[in-house]
């Protein structure tokens, strides 16, 4: 408990996948550990909060298959071109759980060609060590624990795939609910100021929590942004709140 967490600074030291390092680079240039998660439905809607909200985070979160009118052309390429503009990565939250030849084809094929765009995606670990294998040009961040009510990710099934997290040169993070080691980097969602949940089995918690409880490195928002009256506001004030926050976990 003396012991105090690392700062990003000191991540970049040991953790040492590209893409982990692109992330602390950018955590330290933008002062951000904000992740926003654009979980709307047409393209217009998320290039708008992508431009809005591409100043103060450290990558956008996407669930690509929930974009109706989805585009390889007039979806990617302006969502390519606003990451490139504000400095932040696209990470593809597909949470991949199937054998590895399943894995590579979706990963590369079908209408999302996730390969093609995506910095970083998640994936389950489920499968075991050998499935991770085909996310060789992308980082992976391993899905240790949920945040949702029941979930069955207890204290052994995430012993078990924190190992594999570890191991795996293709993994350098883990979604969690729960400190995991300094060698990978945390990701934490279910992060909201304002609600406790959302009557669908989603739990929140603060960003201090997460920071001063769990140690974690970026903090995931969804719903508070996009769904907020003012979405760069809300950006902007997640943001401070999560940099106060990592600075008072120092
Ligand atoms: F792995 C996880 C998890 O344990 N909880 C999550 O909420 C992922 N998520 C994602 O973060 C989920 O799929 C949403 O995209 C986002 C949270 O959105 P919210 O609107 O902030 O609840």
């Amino acid at each position: 408990e003396e012991e105090k967490r690392l700062s990003y600074e000191q991540k970049l030291e040991i953790c040492d996948h590209s893409v982990a390092q692109k992330l602390l680079e950018i955590a330290i240039e933008k002062k951000s550990n904000l992740i926003v998660s654009a979980d709307v439905t047409s393209t217009q809607e998320l290039l708008t909060l992508a431009e809005k909200v591409g100043p103060h985070i450290v990558a956008l979160k996407t669930h690509m298959d929930i974009i109706l009118d989805f585009d390889s052309d007039a979806t990617i390429l302006p969502l390519k071109d606003l990451a490139t503009k504000y400095n932040f990565l696209l990470m593809e939250d597909r949470k991949f759980a199937d054998i590895g030849n399943t894995q590579e084809l979706q990963f590369s094929y079908g209408l999302y060609k996730i390969s093609n765009w995506a910095d970083l995606v998640t994936a389950q670990v489920i499968a075991g060590y050998e499935s991770l294998d085909c996310f060789r040009n992308v980082g992976v961040v391993a899905i240790l624990g949920m945040s949702s009510k029941g979930t069955l990710t207890n204290t052994n099934y995430r012993e078990e795939a924190t190992k594999i997290a570890l191991s795996h040169p293709n993994v350098f993070g883990g979604v969690s609910q729960n400190k995991i080691p300094n060698e990978l980097l945390l990701f934490t969602p279910g992060i909201n100021v304002a609600e406790a949940g959302d009557g669908k089995g989603q739990q929140y918690n603060t960003p201090e929590h997460a920071f001063n409880e769990l140690e974690t490195d970026f903090i995931i928002v969804g719903r508070g942004i996009y769904k907020s009256f003012d979405a760069e506001k809300s950006a902007l004030s997640y943001k401070i709140a999560g940099w106060n926050a990592y600075e008072g976990s120092l």
